[in-house]
């Protein structure tokens, strides 16, 4: 029996957000509740992508929502935030799928594209009519993408990529792949093309078994001798800077997106905290272990909403780095877990069943805790950033 959402807000919050934000943030709120949450847990049991809300998501405006004209919403890096956070209340896997549609192949399309690229794939991306998928890690460089062995290579004015990619959101539904490869013939520097994944020699398989965001689809990625006209490079990009750059923007989301899944645990755990009894007829929130866990959750959510606000105002006022993000990321990420943990305590035997959506959160933490730069990467690059030396 699952509780029907109440807002997370302990220190009048929403106050410091803007009426057009707040806006954002409901709409987006209502789309989930009514979409998502009604067929979450059937897709997480099934291990099946919900498909049938790629389009009603485009029509929405979630899809490179803070990139400007080809059709795309054109908001502010803290509206884009405030949807992500909704996203991922509803699921880790939902928010994925937009944060590679949006973050991770829109964006560096739009960064680094051609004017023919932009306007071939942004607007049907924008509208969900095309799907993408982004390849950066490989079996053997997860951490340490600049060690990749996937390589491009010239013949005429075409090139030939060859390599393998792994772990890749979305792999097998993408209409395009944004494949990043070192170029044989620039001194192996890093840079990005655009394979249609119908080109001969891409093949994208998927990745089965997963405990963890089982609603999204995760694969891997062959190309063998692809062959691509000249036009497929991304000719903006160069140097591993470039791929990083994209992570900086899925990052920053998942800070946001982390901390709606920790608000669907926290508001789960005090509703059952408050209708469950043990001991005397009283609710098991009238005990203080259980009070001292709901505590620490949204006092923790509480100073994650203000990072990640803080941020998203840097964001939007391009003072923003990426030790920033990293911070954000890698606090969310942790605390959200954290509290899916309490919280799944606090639910006692009901906190194993998917009756709840509380342990479908906390496995999926468990990926989102991994991708997009290991808690401990962030904090290796939080330490270089304030110490001047890199760890790594
Ligand atoms: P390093 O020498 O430090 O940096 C190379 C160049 O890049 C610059 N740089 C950045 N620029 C923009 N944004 C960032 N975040 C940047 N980090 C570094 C740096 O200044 C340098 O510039 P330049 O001009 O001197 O060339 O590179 P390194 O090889 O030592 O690696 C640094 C490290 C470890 C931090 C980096 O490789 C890293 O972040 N590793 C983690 C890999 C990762 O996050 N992979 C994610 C794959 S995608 C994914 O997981 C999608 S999940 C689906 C979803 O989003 O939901
Ligand atoms: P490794 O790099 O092998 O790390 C293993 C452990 O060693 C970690 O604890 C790590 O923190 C630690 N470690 C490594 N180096 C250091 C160090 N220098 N100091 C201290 N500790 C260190 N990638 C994409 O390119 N595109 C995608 O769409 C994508 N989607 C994903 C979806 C899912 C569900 C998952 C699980 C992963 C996805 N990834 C994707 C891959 C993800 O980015 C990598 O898994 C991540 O970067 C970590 O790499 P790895 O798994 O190889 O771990």
């Amino acid at each position: 029996m699952a509780f029907k959402f109440k807002n997370v807000d302990f220190i009048g919050f929403d106050a410091i957000l803007s009426e057009d934000e707040r806006l954002v943030r409901d709409t987006a709120r209502r789309f989930i509740d009514d979409n998502l949450i009604p067929i979450i847990e059937e897709c997480n049991r099934e291990g099946r992508f919900p498909r049938e809300l790629v389009k009603p998501m485009g029509e929405m405006g979630f899809f490179g929502a803070n990139l400007h004209g080809y059709g795309c919403a054109g908001m502010s890096n803290v509206e884009y935030g405030l949807v992500t956070q909704e996203m991922e209340r509803g699921d880790s896997g939902i928010r994925s799928f937009v944060s590679v549609q949006s973050a991770l192949v829109m964006y560096p399309i739009y960064t680094f594209g051609s004017d023919e690229q932009k306007d071939e794939w942004l607007p049907a991306m924008a509208k969900g009519e095309k799907l993408g998928c982004f390849g950066l890690t490989e079996p053997d460089f997860g951490s340490n993408p600049g060690g990749m062995r996937t390589r491009a290579r010239r013949d005429g004015t075409d090139y030939i990529l060859n390599g393998e990619k792994m772990w890749i959101t979305s792999g097998s539904i993408a209409d395009v792949a944004v494949i990043w490869a070192k170029m044989e013939d620039e001194n192996d520097l890093v840079r990005g093309f655009l394979v249609p994944t119908k080109t001969p020699g891409f093949r994208a398989y998927d990745v089965h078994g997963k405990w963890s965001l089982r609603a999204s689809v995760t694969s891997g990625l062959s190309l063998q001798d692809v062959r691509l006209p000249a036009s497929a490079l991304l000719p903006g990009s160069g140097g591993l800077k470039s791929p990083l750059m994209c992570l900086n923007q899925a990052r920053y989301g998942i800070g946001w997106g982390a901390l709606g899944a920790a608000m669907s645990c926290y508001d789960t755990a005090l509703q059952y905290s408050l209708m469950r009894k043990q001991f005397r007829d009283q609710p098991i929130a009238s005990h203080q272990l259980v009070q001292e866990k709901l505590a620490w959750m949204i006092t923790e959510i509480t100073k994650g909403q203000l990072l990640s606000l803080q941020v998203g105002r840097l964001k939007d006022s391009g003072k923003v780095s990426h030790e920033h993000i990293s911070m954000a990321k890698r606090n969310n990420v942790a605390i959200a877990l954290e509290c899916a943990r309490m919280a799944r305590d606090v639910l006692g035997a009901n906190g194993i069943s998917d009756d709840y959506p509380v342990m479908r959160h906390m496995m999926n933490l468990e990926s989102v805790k991994t991708y997009e730069g290991t808690q401990d990467i962030h904090t290796l690059i939080i330490g270089q950033a304030i110490t001047g030396i890199a760890a790594f």
